[in-house]
């Protein structure tokens, strides 16, 4: 948007807490300053933020960290186009899922990763975490059914899960990040998902704020 708001971004490549904020910013038509940083040298953002992880927006003086406290803000500070319902309860679930999605969904791949970066993996375990992966497509597959978003329209529940479910369609080979290659390994798309894998395809066709 020439002349319009503008923010800038510190994020790292193959980041997908960062994708929901390039999703969301994007949406709103937000101009970014992008600022890459690389896990190896965390000075900018945390010069910036007391703090290493990325996403970190600075908006006009302000600071904010988490993603999922960037997307609040961002509605906050731009309501339109909107990321959540305006209608209160169906906020409510959007706000549920989302809740869902950072305390149970990541749960079974970060688990995953712990436990594959022991020594010797707790196999019984490790069963267990891919078969609630794998469980979970079918949510997602229900969600969709009959509509195009996650939801109703394009938003906040959108930008929140997509950079996560996208695994499930492939990656890109020079993304070797070892969480990542779980999403790609544990998620698998099957021809029961046709709601996902149009999501997945539709979602990616989107343009990301960096
Ligand atoms: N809850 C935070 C998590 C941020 C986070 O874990 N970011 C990752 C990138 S996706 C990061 O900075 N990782 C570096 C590290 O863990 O050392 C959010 O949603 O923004």
């Amino acid at each position: 948007m020439a002349g319009g708001p503008s923010i800038r971004l510190y994020r790292a490549q193959w980041s997908t807490n960062c994708e929901r904020v390039g999703l969301a910013l994007a949406h709103k038509g937000i101009e970014v300053q992008s600022v890459l940083i690389d896990y190896g040298d965390r000075s900018p953002v945390e010069a910036v933020s007391g703090q290493g992880l990325v996403p970190v927006i600075e908006d006009a003086g302000e600071v904010v960290n988490d993603s999922v406290a960037i997307l609040h803000h961002l509605e906050r500070r731009w309501p339109n186009p909107a990321l959540f319902p305006a209608e209160r309860a169906r906020r409510g679930e959007v706000e549920l899922f989302i809740d869902w999605f950072e305390r149970v969904y990541k749960q079974a791949p970060n688990e995953l990763e712990d436990e594959l970066e022991r020594e010797h993996p707790d196999e019984s375990l490790v069963e267990r975490r891919r078969s609630e992966m794998r469980a979970r497509l079918g949510v997602f597959e229900l969600l969709l059914d009959g509509r195009d978003h996650l939801f109703g329209d394009f938003g906040a529940a959108d930008c929140v899960a997509y950079p996560f479910l996208k695994y499930a369609a492939g990656r890109d080979p020079a993304d070797t990040e070892l969480f990542h290659l779980i999403l790609a390994d544990h998620q698998p798309l099957g021809d029961d998902h046709p709601n996902l894998a149009a999501w997945i395809e539709r979602v990616g066709e989107r343009p990301r704020a960096y």
